[in-house]
């Protein structure tokens, strides 16, 4: 397997599955490889690292362009950093790729679960009350989702099990010498 270090960016739209996604792989890298895993994930990031910052465009470039930095000091040293933001925007997407890529590999999974779906679970209640107007600037309803066009790994929890769509990721991994 390689040894170059490798950042996992999943993006989607809030309630597609992405930290669930993460959290799994993040687990079976660190059960089956010798290999240092860290996860950014988003409510963590939101309190930690990006305290300061809202949901309007700058915010938002700037906490991906955050989370990318973080995840490039894990991959110089070799690690895994696996990390989930919405990321709606493709310009900012692409920059972290770029970033990375300096230092090791970088692969970009959308989970692409379509918004009725995400908007059906509303697992935290959000989607209703940005329906409601209660939440501005709400990612696919009143907020921009760029859809990638240079996605390495396509999922959708709609269609796939928890599982599968790990399977799927990992699948992709493994014939690119990473697992
Ligand atoms: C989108 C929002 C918003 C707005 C709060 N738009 O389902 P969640 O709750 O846990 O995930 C969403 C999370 C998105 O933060 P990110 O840091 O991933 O976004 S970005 O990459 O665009 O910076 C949601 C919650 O924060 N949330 N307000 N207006 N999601």
């Amino acid at each position: 397997p390689s040894r170059r270090g490798l950042v996992v960016m999943f993006t989607g739209l809030s309630g597609s599955g992405k930290s669930t996604l993460a959290a799994a792989l993040a687990d079976h890298v660190r059960d089956r490889t010798e290999r240092t895993t860290s996860v950014l994930d988003g409510d963590e990031v939101r309190r930690l690292l990006s305290a300061d910052l809202g949901f309007d465009k700058a915010a938002r470039e700037t906490n991906v362009r955050r989370i990318g930095f973080v995840a490039s000091l894990v991959a110089e040293h070799g690690g895994v950093a696996v990390c989930a933001p919405i990321a709606p925007y493709a310009a900012t997407r692409q920059e972290v790729r770029q970033r990375v890529e300096q230092v090791g590999d970088f692969l970009l999974v959308h989970v692409a679960t379509p918004l009725e779906v995400c908007e059906e679970r509303d697992v935290k209640g959000l989607y209703a009350r940005a329906r409601a107007g209660l939440v501005p600037q709400f990612t696919g309803i009143s907020d921009p989702y760029e859809e990638p066009d240079d996605a390495d790994v396509v999922v959708d929890t709609s269609r796939l099990t928890e599982q599968q769509a790990l399977d799927v990721v990992l699948a992709h991994l493994r014939a690119g010498g990473w697992l």
